[in-house]
């Protein structure tokens, strides 16, 4: 599938989109207006775009703890998802899931996860799923770096590697895991090779600040997986802005790491290069930035404007 210009531009959108809600969901959660834990992408949106754009409506994406962005490129309505990031309950899970256990099935979203590697196995049991339904859907299974270390990450490719099961494990490599850097929790520069390991499962590194690349892998992986050939593990090199959690003040972190992850930044990169590519004036840009802010504005209105879940309600579709 290449991409039109039109394309492009709703890649960008989605991208400045994810960027603008999650810069008003720190906002909104240092001023105490937002309840409990929330952990941010921002600096990792050409993933989540990239990604879920070639998917279709009825595909699967797991997301993880670090998941709004992969929610709003798959379809989430930003009302909706903010309202449910409030803990309300007009939100995805009528508030009781929050910005960790974000799920609609109706979009194919089967869940962020607060246990690392939790979405894994998850995944993959939805592939399983498609699979003996010939259905023809593929998942996308979102994780980090850091997940890699936990089993269920190894069961669950072992499993999916042997059933050649239609799924694609994206790697969103930001090199932390919570305070710890890639080297101390790998003895191997790359999550691809891990994929060696298998047999079916194809391993790919890639730039994941580069939408295009982005995009254009998972375009071949989701053809790979729908013609039956297996699974791929995409890692997709990129990097966080913020804190692991909202509110971590990154002592651990070098101060050039950070500033050198800036300089190379996905949306940035992106507008240089549909600028240069005439696809796209800078009238254009600020109409775009212009569009997003009152959207999300009104999604801050209506996740503050709405009700609390009755308490009678607590356990309500609550099932385990
Ligand atoms: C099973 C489990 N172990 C430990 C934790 C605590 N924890 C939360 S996030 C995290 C690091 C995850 O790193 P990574 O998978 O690279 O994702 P990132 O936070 O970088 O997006 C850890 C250790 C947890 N939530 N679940």
């Amino acid at each position: 599938m290449e991409l039109t210009k039109e394309d492009m531009v709703k890649l960008f959108t989605t991208m400045l989109t994810i960027r603008r809600f999650e810069e008003k969901v720190s906002e909104l959660f240092l001023g105490g207006k937002i309840p409990g834990f929330i952990h941010l992408g921002i600096g990792q949106e050409a993933v989540a775009a990239g990604c879920c754009f070639p998917l279709k409506k009825e595909d699967y994406i797991a997301n993880t703890h670090r998941g709004h962005g992969q929610c709003i490129a798959k379809g989430a309505d930003i009302k909706i998802l903010m309202a449910e990031i409030f803990g309300k309950a007009t939100g995805y899970c009528k508030g009781k899931g929050g910005s960790m256990h974000l799920a609609s099935l109706d979009l194919g979203i089967l869940g962020a996860n607060g246990i690392v590697a939790g979405g894994i196995p998850i995944a993959v049991g939805a592939a399983f799923s498609a699979k003996y339904r010939k259905s023809d859907q593929v998942v996308a299974c979102f994780f980090g770096d850091g997940a890699t270390g936990e089993g269920a990450f190894y069961e669950s490719l072992n499993l999916a590697s042997i059933l050649k099961l239609p799924i694609i494990f994206v790697c969103e490599n930001n090199h932390w895991a919570e305070f710890s850097p890639q080297s101390t929790h790998m003895d191997i520069e790359k999550v691809a090779q891990k994929a060696l390991a298998f047999g079916n499962i194809k391993g790919e590194t890639i730039d994941g600040n580069d939408v295009i690349t982005v995009h254009n892998a998972m375009v071949k992986a989701i053809e790979r997986a729908r013609r039956g050939e297996g699974p791929t593990l995409l890692e997709c090199n990129t990097t966080r802005y913020r804190g692991h959690y909202e509110g971590d003040p990154q002592k651990y972190r070098p101060k050039d790491d950070l500033e050198s992850a800036k300089s190379n930044d996905a949306i940035e990169r992106f507008k240089t290069f549909l600028l240069e590519k005439n696809i796209v004036t800078s009238k254009n840009i600020e109409d775009i930035e212009g569009e997003i802010k009152p959207k999300i504005d009104e999604a801050v209105k209506f996740a503050e404007e709405s009700p609390l879940p009755l308490p009678e309600e607590t356990l309500k579709d609550v099932y385990s």
